[in-house]
């Protein structure tokens, strides 16, 4: 997308988040349920193909594109880009940086349009963190696989239509190299969705345990048609889904910021503005510096990322930062606003149990450690 578009497209975005979502934020987190006339303007603005290259239906948009649009996103309840991130992101991804050209070609445009809704299934019960020792099973059987085990906290799984699944292929295999990718639909005889997770936040958005029972999927779905490479094929994705959510990071910064202020403006204790105190002062001024040192820090590996650069490293970088970083800004927003930064009524206290997540999926934060020192370790030869 040429800049000048793409400025565009951010200022509509933008007034479509100030003017349309946040008003609407109370009610979604109060019936758990974002209004079909939203999802329906999502889909208009193409907002479920970001990432979908042009040829399949998307709007094309570059790593580094992207951020600068998911940073006006972060703006408002993430429960509102959960609708379409699966699709631009963790959900999608698997089939476009590792499927076959048939593969591209039948999901990918139903993906950008919004027709189907795609899951990532990785995370089982006792498979978090430990992403390789996954123990759900797929036996091939003739031409289909039989897929048998569970999957947990799996996002919009009450809504998908396809599953980008991992299962292990290769019982003899324990660790990442016994690992499939396939592309299951969701529809399939066998598949029982579980009741939505009663979360701490994020209401509005969905998550539950997906359970497989003998559910038969064709061969012709493992992704790229390559048994054992299903482990790598996460791990790709989720370096670039860490980027996605360190922008989602940067822009609820952003917006606990803009009503901290707000709020130390208008608030008046010992006869004047709160934020003519210090304290209060030095309160606002880190949270800026560290919510532009993370937009730095997202820009910076999103354009390397662009620009075919491996930004595993740099990914885990900006998730452990910015996800940390958020959860400082909402706590020091909340202390700003005192009692009442403990009540409902705030956004504030909405977005301090919202943003918690950040801290946990896609990797928690010990899990970015590890990678980013693993990968210090890998360069220095050790
Ligand atoms: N891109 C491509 N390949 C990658 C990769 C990446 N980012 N990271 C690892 N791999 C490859 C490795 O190169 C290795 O390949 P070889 O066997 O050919 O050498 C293989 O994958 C296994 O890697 P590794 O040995 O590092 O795997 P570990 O089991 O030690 O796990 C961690 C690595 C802990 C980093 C991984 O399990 C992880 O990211 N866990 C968190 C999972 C997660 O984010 N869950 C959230 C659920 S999704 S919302």
């Amino acid at each position: 997308m040429d800049a000048d578009t793409l400025a565009q497209f951010r200022d509509t975005l933008r007034r479509f988040v100030r003017e349309k979502l946040v008003p609407l934020e109370a009610e979604v987190a109060e019936t758990d349920h974002i209004p079909d006339e939203i999802r329906a303007a999502f889909a208009e603005m193409g907002l479920y193909g970001l990432s979908i290259p042009e040829e399949y239906g998307g709007l094309g948009l570059n790593m580094a594109e992207e951020v600068e649009l998911v940073f006006e996103l972060g703006w408002t309840s993430p429960a509102f880009r959960s609708q379409f991130g699966t699709n631009v992101g963790i959900g999608s991804q698997g089939i476009l940086i590792d499927g076959t050209e048939a593969q591209k070609q039948t999901y990918l445009p139903k993906l950008a349009a919004g027709d189907m809704i795609a899951s990532f299934a990785l995370t089982e019960p006792d498979a978090g963190s430990d992403a390789a020792s996954l123990r759900t099973r797929a036996e091939l059987r003739g031409d289909v696989y039989v897929v048998n085990g569970a999957k947990r906290f799996i996002t919009n799984a009450p809504h998908a239509s396809i599953f980008t699944l991992m299962a292990r292929t290769d019982p003899s295999i324990k660790g990442a190299g016994g690992i499939t990718a396939f592309i299951v639909d969701a529809k399939s005889p066998g598949i029982k969705i579980g009741k939505p997770d009663r979360k701490m936040g994020q209401r509005g958005s969905h998550t539950a345990d997906v359970i497989f029972e003998d559910v038969e999927v064709p061969a012709a779905n493992v992704i790229g048609l390559k048994p054992g490479q299903g482990f790598k094929t996460a791990m790709k994705v989720l370096d670039r889904g860490r980027l996605h959510i360190s922008a989602m990071c940067v822009g609820a910064a952003e917006r606990l910021i803009h009503e901290a202020l707000a709020f130390a403006v208008q608030r008046k204790q010992f006869g004047q503005p709160i934020a003519e105190f210090q304290l209060i002062q030095a309160m606002l001024a880190d949270s800026k510096a560290e919510s532009y040192a993370a937009r730095c820090m997202v820009q910076d590996a999103a354009r390397r990322y662009a620009a075919g650069e491996n930004v595993s490293m740099e990914a885990s970088c900006c998730k452990l930062y910015a996800s940390e970083m958020v959860g400082r800004v909402a706590d020091r927003a909340v202390q700003i606003h005192g009692g009442s930064g403990y009540i409902q009524d705030y956004a504030v206290e909405r977005f301090y149990r919202d943003v918690r997540l950040f801290r946990l999926y896609e990797g928690t934060s010990q899990i970015q450690q590890l990678v980013i020192a693993r990968n210090m370790l890998r360069q220095a030869g050790a």
